[in-house]
């Protein structure tokens, strides 16, 4: 009961400001195949894509890390486990990742400080996290800030965007100072109920900075936007919004880039908002230079389920995107998650679905890919009285368990929005938020497997 009492609480306080706005807005898609923690990710880290980040940089981008094949022996905290919150007594939620060109842990979050909540980024220096900047990195310090994502730009810098208030913004890291690219927010539409959150970000070949999101309105119908930084405006890609139906929610947008440059966008769809759900999808989509062309010839088909949710995606190295998702199973009372491939234009399974036991869920999947294309997946499970965060690599015949299963600190407490990149040496490092008894709050975590 306790338990229960505190998830609530977190995900009342994670989207206080998405609630009051819009009604239950992307509870929409974050509910609730599992009753716990674990889904709550789905609406706020979901948009913390790495993009080309992490994925070992697009060809040409000179300054991004290279990422090593995956290597996992000892499985240690990384910071004395942080926590990595300016304050630990403040609630901090929506960790992201990226890797920058020195090949360290770059990672943002947001976090209740002086009443609202700000966008905090830190890099760990080799032997220690150390704040990019002197404070909050969002626009207004009275404004309420959520979901970052990360990625890292040709120079090996970090980029960060985050939702705030209705708004989206991005800013670069120079070296010494966070630059705003632009002056505005990129929220495209202008009516007065527009409500832009969950951003994700990826970097291509020549740099420009490519960042997707969704813009809600107070009906609960939600859009995909992708806009394009070249150097000095944002353009937009596509016309008007990306995804399928423009009457039905969309959520959770991830963007990545391969090689080829062009952007490839992968989100949930559904009807969430009629209050009855008949449909709940997810789509994939590929700028081709001028439009945006779908994969996969439909949405990608459940293994067993009847419907898809928070997808996470990222290019290998021969362009294919790599999709790791989760489905609610048929009977309506569990979920588990499964990664797949584009061959050909049909999305294939890599391997088995993520293990899971009996009356146990998995969902809220993060991908990352090693430099032999394996996917590592971080994922939550969930059973009736706990939430864990676990990673697992594939090993080209079978998933592999990273570290010692659950990787949060304490059992007995909820742990979720995990997300997760490989350094160049090939050591998969995971973050977290993980409610702590000790600091009456939610941190934030880190872990990396050496
Ligand atoms: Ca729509
Ligand atoms: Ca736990
Ligand atoms: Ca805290």
């Amino acid at each position: 009961m306790w338990r229960a009492a505190k998830v609530e609480l977190s995900w009342v306080l994670g989207v206080a400001v998405l609630v009051s706005t819009v009604g239950c807005g992307s509870d929409g898609e974050t509910s609730s195949p599992t009753s716990s923690g674990g889904a709550g990710h789905g609406g706020g880290g979901a948009g913390g894509g790495v993009g080309g980040g992490a994925g070992g940089g697009p060809q040409g981008c000179e300054g991004q890390p290279t990422v090593g094949v995956l290597t996992c022996s000892t499985w240690s905290e990384l910071g004395s486990f942080g926590p990595l919150d300016l304050d630990s007594a403040n609630y901090a939620y929506t960790p992201a990742i990226t890797i920058d060109g020195a090949g360290n842990p770059v990672a943002a979050w947001h976090e209740m400080a002086s009443g609202a909540y700000s966008i905090m980024v830190k890099q760990w220096s080799g032997s220690s996290w150390e704040q990019l900047g002197p404070g909050p990195v969002d626009v207004d310090p009275a404004g309420h800030s959520q979901s970052p994502a990360l990625a890292t730009d040709c120079s090996g810098h970090p980029v960060v965007a985050w939702g705030e208030d209705q708004e989206i913004f991005v800013k670069q890291w120079d070296g010494s100072a966070w630059q705003q690219l632009g002056t505005a927010s990129l929220r495209v539409s202008t009516a007065d109920d527009a409500y832009a959150s969950s951003p994700s970000l990826a970097i291509d070949g020549i740099g420009r900075v490519i960042v997707t999101w969704v813009e809600w309105d107070s009906n609960l119908a939600s859009d995909v936007y992708v806009k394009r930084w070249d150097g000095s405006t944002w353009e937009q890609l596509g016309t008007g919004p990306i995804d399928m139906v423009a009457a039905d929610s969309a959520n959770g947008p991830e963007v990545a880039v391969g090689s080829d440059g062009l952007p490839v966008v992968v989100w949930d769809e559904s009807d969430s908002h009629t209050g009855s759900t008949t449909r709940h999808e997810t789509f994939v989509k590929r700028w081709s230079g001028s439009s945006w062309e779908q994969l996969g010839g439909g949405p990608i088909a459940p293994l067993a389920g009847i419907q898809t949710y928070g997808p996470s995606i990222r290019i290998d190295s021969t362009d294919a995107p790599v999709v790791a998702l989760y489905e609610l199973l048929s009977d309506g009372s569990s979920s588990r998650v499964y990664v797949v491939r584009l061959e050909g234009n049909s999305w294939t399974r890599i391997g088995d679905d993520l293990p899971l036991g009996t009356d146990e869920d998995s969902t809220a999947p993060y991908l990352a890919l090693d430099a032999a294309d394996e996917p590592l997946v971080t994922w939550n499970l969930s059973t009736a009285d706990n939430n864990s965060v676990r990673a697992s690599h594939w090993t080209s015949s079978a998933w592999v368990t990273i570290g010692p299963g659950a990787l949060d600190l304490d059992a007995a407490e909820t742990a979720y929005g995990q997300v997760a990149a490989i350094d160049p040496q090939g050591r998969p490092i995971v973050i977290w938020n993980e409610w702590s008894e000790a600091n009456a709050s939610f941190d934030i975590y880190v872990g990396r497997c050496d």
